[in-house]
C-alpha cells in the first residue's frame, strides 16, 4: 500500500510524519480486497490531505480470520499476563517517544488545537495503555465456597475476537482506551476508527507492529460505517463489541447483534448533560468549568454540559460573565497550531451543517441568543462559542445532542427543582455539579441520574473511574478495574471431589 508523508511547519511543531495508508491485518499494511478510498479532510480549510484506504466487509472478513487464528496460537494464557503487560508498556513508550508528531497529526486531522493534543489526548491514551498494563497480569477469579463435596472457582476468560467502533472526537485517546482493556485481559482485536479521522489510528498501528505485538493481535481495519462497521457489528465470528458513537447507531449494533450471534454489547453513547450551579458555588471556579465543560474540544465530547442550570441568586451576573468568557474564547479561534488558539473548527462540514442547523432551529423557535451564533470566518468549519437563554424544555436545543459549542442557560428556584429538570432528558451519560456544601454535594450526585458525576469540576473523566451512560447514554463501563469485567466473560468451575451416584 501507498505511503503518505506530512511535513509539519507549524508554531508549534516542526518536523515530518510518514504513514501507510493501507489496512492493518495480520501485522502488516494492506490493500483492500475492492480498493476503496476515503478522502480525509483539513477541517481548517476543507481541502483534502490525503486518501487512505476504506476496507469492505470481506476486509472485515480476512481480519477476523486473522485475529481468530493469532488468539488460538498465540495470545490469552499463551501470552501471560505480565506479556502482555510488557507489550502495552513498550506500545506507552513509543507513543510517548513520538508525542509530538502524534500529537500534530491529530491536530491535523480534528482541528483540535496542538495544545491540547499534547497535553490532554496524547498522555491520557499513554496513561491508559500503562494502566491497562499493570492490570494485565492481575485478571484473577474466585474459589467459591459451596459443600464439602464440592470445589468450585470461578475464571475470568477472554472473549476471543473484540470488534471495537470508534468515533472522530478523541481518535487516539478512545483507540487507546478501547484497546489498552481488551489486549490487556487476552483477547485480540478488530478496530474501526470513524471515516472522518483515520491518520493518527494507522500510525498507531506501524507503532504496534514495532512494539512486538504478535501479527493478528490487533487489526486496524479503515472503512465506512455502514460497510465495515455494520459487517464488524453482524459477524458471527466476533464475540463481543465495544461501541463508541451516536445513539442511532449504537441502536443498529445492538440490533444487529440480536440479529446474528447475540454478541455481547457496550456502547458509549451520546449525551445532554446537565450542569447545575448552586448560588454557594465559588463563582468564579464555576463560570470557568462551565465554559469548559461545554466549549471543551469545539463541543465535540460526549461528557459536554449542554444544558447549564443557574440558581437564580447568581443568575444574572452568570450570564454576564459567561458571555465574556464565550466572546474570548471567540477571540482566541483560529490556527489549531498557533500557541494562542483556544478554539478550533468542528471536525467535519457534516458536523458544521448538523450544528448550525440547530443553531437555526433554537432562532425559529424563539429562544434568546445571548453570544455567538455565527459561523466564525470564511474557510474551514469553525462556529462561534454560542449560548441561548429563555429556552422551554421541548426545544430541539434543549432535548437533543448538539455535539457542538452550543449550549442553553436555564434558571432554576430550589434543589428539586434543579434534579428533576437535570434528569429530564433520555440521556444520562453526565452531570456536573458546582456547590461548596458538602451535603448538597453529594445530595444531588446521588440523585441526578448519570453514569459520571463531576463535582466543582467539569469534563474530568479519570483512567482508574468507571466511565459510561444510565438510561439511552449507553451499556457498560470502560475504564478503571471495571473495564476488566466489560471484556472478561466469567466461567463457574465445579469439581467434585467426594459425592457418588
Ligand atoms: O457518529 P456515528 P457521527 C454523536 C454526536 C454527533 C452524532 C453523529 O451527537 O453529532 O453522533 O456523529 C460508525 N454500523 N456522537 O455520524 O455515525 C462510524 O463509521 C456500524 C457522539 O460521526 O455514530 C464511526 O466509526 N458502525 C459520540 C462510528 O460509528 C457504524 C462520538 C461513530 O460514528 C455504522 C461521535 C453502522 N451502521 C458522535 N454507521 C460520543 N459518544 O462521544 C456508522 N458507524
Amino acid at each position: 500500500p501507498a505511503t503518505f508523508t506530512y511535513q509539519f511547519d507549524t508554531p508549534s511543531f516542526k518536523g515530518t510524519t510518514t504513514i501507510n495508508t493501507g489496512l492493518f491485518i495480520d501485522g502488516d499494511f494492506v490493500n483492500p480486497v475492492e480498493n476503496g478510498t476515503i478522502d480525509v479532510i483539513n477541517p481548517t480549510n476543507g481541502k483534502v490531505i490525503t486518501t487512505v484506504a476504506a476496507g469492505s466487509p470481506k476486509d472485515i472478513d480476512i481480519a477476523v480470520a486473522a485475529a481468530k487464528k493469532a488468539y488460538k496460537a498465540v495470545w490469552g494464557l499463551k501470552t501471560p499476563g505480565f506479556e502482555r503487560g510488557k507489550l502495552l508498556n513498550k506500545l506507552a513508550d513509543l507513543l510517548e517517544a513520538n508525542i509530538e508528531e502524534l500529537a500534530a497529526l491529530e491536530s491535523l486531522n480534528t482541528g483540535k488545537t496542538f495544545t491540547m493534543s499534547r497535553t490532554m489526548d496524547l498522555p491520557t491514551a499513554i496513561a491508559m495503555l500503562r494502566y491497562y498494563a499493570g492490570w494485565a497480569d492481575k485478571v484473577q477469579g474466585k474459589t467459591l465456597e459451596t459443600t464439602d463435596q464440592k470445589f468450585a472457582y470461578s475464571r475470568r476468560e477472554p472473549y476471543g475476537v473484540v470488534g471495537q467502533i470508534i468515533p472522530w472526537n478523541f481518535p487516539l485517546m478512545i483507540l487507546s482506551w478501547k484497546i489498552a482493556a481488551t489486549l490487556a485481559t487476552g483477547n485480540v482485536v478488530v478496530l474501526k476508527p470513524s471515516e472522518v479521522t483515520p491518520l493518527t489510528a494507522l500510525r498507531v498501528a506501524s507503532l504496534i507492529k514495532e512494539a512486538g505485538f504478535p501479527p493478528g493481535v490487533v487489526n486496524i481495519v479503515n472503512g465506512y460505517g455502514p460497510t465495515a462497521g455494520q459487517a464488524i457489528s453482524e459477524h458471527l465470528g466476533v464475540a463481543k463489541i465495544s461501541f463508541t458513537g451516536s445513539m442511532i447507531v449504537g441502536r443498529k449494533v445492538l440490533k444487529a447483534s440480536a440479529e446474528s450471534n447475540l454478541k455481547d454489547v457496550t456502547l458509549e453513547l451520546g449525551g445532554k448533560s446537565p450542569t447545575v450551579i448552586f448560588d454557594d458555588a465559588d463563582l468564579e471556579q464555576a463560570i470557568k468549568w462551565a465554559a469548559h465543560g461545554i466549549f471543551f474540544n469545539m463541543g465535540q465530547a460526549c461528557t459536554a454540559g449542554s444544558r447549564i442550570f443557574v440558581q437564580e441568586g447568581i443568575y444574572d451576573e452568570f450570564l454576564q460573565r459567561f458571555k465574556g468568557v464565550a466572546e474570548f474564547i471567540d477571540n482566541a479561534t483560529g490556527d489549531p497550531f498557533a500557541a494562542e488558539t483556544q478554539h478550533g473548527p468542528q471536525v467535519s462540514e457534516t458536523q458544521f451543517n448538523r450544528v448550525m442547523g440547530y443553531i437555526n432551529s433554537g432562532n425559529e423557535d424563539g429562544a434568546k441568543l445571548l453570544v455567538g451564533g455565527e459561523r466564525h470566518g470564511e474557510d474551514g468549519f469553525f462556529i462561534q462559542p454560542t449560548i441561548f437563554t429563555d429556552v422551554k424544555k421541548d426545544m430541539k436545543i434543549v432535548t437533543e445532542e448538539i455535539f457542538g459549542p452550543v449550549g442553553v442557560v436555564i434558571k432554576f428556584k430550589t434543589e428539586e427543582e434543579a434534579i428533576e429538570a437535570a434528569n429530564d432528558t433520555i440521556y444520562g451519560l453526565a452531570a456536573h455539579i458546582f456547590t461548596q456544601n458538602l451535603n448538597r454535594a453529594i445530595r444531588v450526585a446521588h440523585a441526578v441520574e448519570a453514569g459520571s458525576l463531576f463535582v466543582n469540576c467539569s469534563n474530568a473523566p479519570d483512567v482508574t473511574v468507571p466511565f459510561g451512560g444510565y438510561k439511552q447514554s449507553g451499556i457498560g463501563r470502560d475504564l478503571g478495574e471495571y473495564a476488566l469485567d466489560t471484556y472478561t466473560q466469567v466461567k463457574g468451575v465445579h469439581i467434585n471431589i467426594g459425592q457418588k451416584l
